[in-house]
């Protein structure tokens, strides 16, 4: 490890990356571009801050003397003017991912995907942990690597949310078992175009060999073809909702003398074994199947027992902010889908719900097209209440699709009050935006305890 690490943003992964380069004796320049930054403040987070520099503002390439390696932050674009006197130095750009990763003694195994990340992760967690006792659950889920991957031995497991964002600067990061569990737009205003974000998530893969794995939706093409393709060099694992696979796990009806059921199976070498029934998890929807069937094939990859991998399943209850049961007032369902912050989430959790529907919507401007979001309203939701920067561009998209029951609220605390007097018994509200939460709120994180906190006050 060099003597000064340069760790741009502090921000969460800032400060983790900062305080493990600083426990393993190393130097830090901490930066951060945000000059309303509280220097004091920051420095709280540090036991001992004699090898700290902490520099806000502009970044000069004299600051860089010392620098002969940045790590980045994973919300920090690549095209912000101080990469580019990164660049002009010739000074390599690591993700806080790709830094944990150089400490990682244990296994490895981590999940990419636009969608189902942080539920797949808990998941797999969970399953993990049912046989091995060092199982650390960390990433974009909200716990930086850099904080748990001192601690990992050869007996440890670390499960690992990874997003697009943290993947663009990897270089030798390698799991054993790498999931991607779907494609869809999101995050174009920073990758730009699809067949770049699709790279950057398949990269995901890139350091693997024939003797890891690597698990895919077999019902999104481009990844059912990737995993096909030489480029995938992992063993490639299926799973699908939409059909019976003849290696892999898949969901099938089926019926005893009682009644119908949905199973999830698996075959092997054209054996086919069922596995328990989705009624049997506590999560719904077809896309928590999908994400079930993952972190599933992820635990037969890592030789958990079957018996160990379903207790697992039927013990695990919905991750905060993933269509979140929060209540029931006055026969009214409220569900906190906070993390539905682009369409494709936000469609999943209007499918998901068991009623009619008030939908919540809105946000930060990632330029996402709603069209698609707007075409699944039909029949389901009742009245979309709009809040955020997005507010203009959404009601313009539910005018072309002929969607008129649309009301403006210029707070969330408004719009829950908005969705409670238009609700009727059976109905259900839901907070699933399809945006990102950072134009009124830090993260998603605080917009959904705000809206459950809204709701409680109902
Ligand atoms: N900053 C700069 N310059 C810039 C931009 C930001 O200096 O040009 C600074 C900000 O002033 C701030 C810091 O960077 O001080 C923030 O860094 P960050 O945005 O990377 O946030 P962290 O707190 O480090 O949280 C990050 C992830 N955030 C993002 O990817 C935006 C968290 O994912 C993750 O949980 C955490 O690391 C731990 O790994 C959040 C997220 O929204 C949940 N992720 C996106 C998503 O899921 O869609 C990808």
């Amino acid at each position: 490890m060099s003597d000064r690490i340069m760790v741009a943003g502090a921000g969460k992964s800032g400060i983790a990356a900062a305080k493990m380069i600083m426990d393993l004796g190393g130097e830090v320049l901490l930066y951060d571009s945000n000059t309303a930054l509280d220097v004091e403040k920051l420095k709280e987070n540090f036991a001992d801050t004699r090898q700290l520099l902490i520099k806000t503002g502009d970044l000069k390439a004299s600051d860089l003397n010392t620098v002969s390696i940045c790590v980045i932050s994973p919300g920090i674009d690549l095209g912000v003017p101080f990469v580019k006197v990164l660049d002009q130095a010739g000074i390599p750009i690591w993700s806080e991912i790709q830094l944990a990763f150089q400490k990682e003694r244990g296994t490895l195994v981590a999940i990419t995907g636009t969608n189902g990340k942080t539920t797949t992760t808990a998941l797999t967690g969970a399953i993990m942990n049912k046989k091995y006792q060092d199982t650390f659950v960390a990433g974009n889920i909200g716990i930086p690597y850099t904080e748990t991957c001192l601690r990992t031995s050869e007996r440890s497991v670390t499960v690992l949310e990874t997003s697009s964002f943290q993947l663009e600067t990897i270089t030798d990061f390698h799991p054993h078992v790498s999931a991607i569990l779907n494609i869809t737009p999101d995050h174009l205003n920073r990758h730009h175009t699809m067949e770049n974000y699709i790279a950057i998530k398949e990269s995901i893969t890139m350091n693997q060999t024939e003797a890891d794995f690597c698990v895919l939706n077999y019902d999104d093409p481009v990844l059912s073809e990737f995993g096909r393709s030489p480029e995938c060099r992992a063993k490639a694992v299926y799973f699908s909702s939409q059909r019976e696979l003849q290696e892999g796990f898949y969901l099938r009806e089926y019926s005893d003398s009682y009644r119908s059921h949905t199973g999830i199976f698996r075959r092997i070498g054209g054996i086919e074994e069922h596995i328990m029934d989705v009624d049997e998890l506590n999560i719904i929807g077809t896309h928590n199947y999908e994400n079930a069937m993952a972190a599933i094939a992820m635990g037969c990859c890592m030789d958990i027992p079957m018996h160990l991998i379903t207790e697992a399943c039927r013990e695990f209850t919905a991750v905060e902010h993933r269509i979140e049961f929060v209540r029931e007032r006055a026969g009214v369902k409220y569900y906190n889908d906070s993390k539905g912050t682009n369409p494709d989430a936000a469609i999943k959790a209007i499918k998901a719900m068991p009623g009619p529907t008030i939908l919540i919507g809105g946000g930060y401007d990632k330029k996402s097209s709603y069209d698609e979001w707007v075409e699944t309203f039909s029949g389901k939701v009742k009245y979309l209440v709009l809040i955020g920067e997005t507010r203009d561009a959404i009601a313009g998209c539910c005018r072309e699709h002929g969607f008129s029951a649309v009301m403006y609220a210029e707070s969330l605390e408004e719009a829950v009050k908005v969705c409670a007097s238009y609700a009727d018994t059976g109905d259900c509200v839901l907070l699933s935006p399809a945006c990102a939460s950072w134009d009124m709120f830090p993260n998603y994180e605080v917009r959904g305890r705000l809206f459950k906190d809204y709701v409680g006050a109902l």
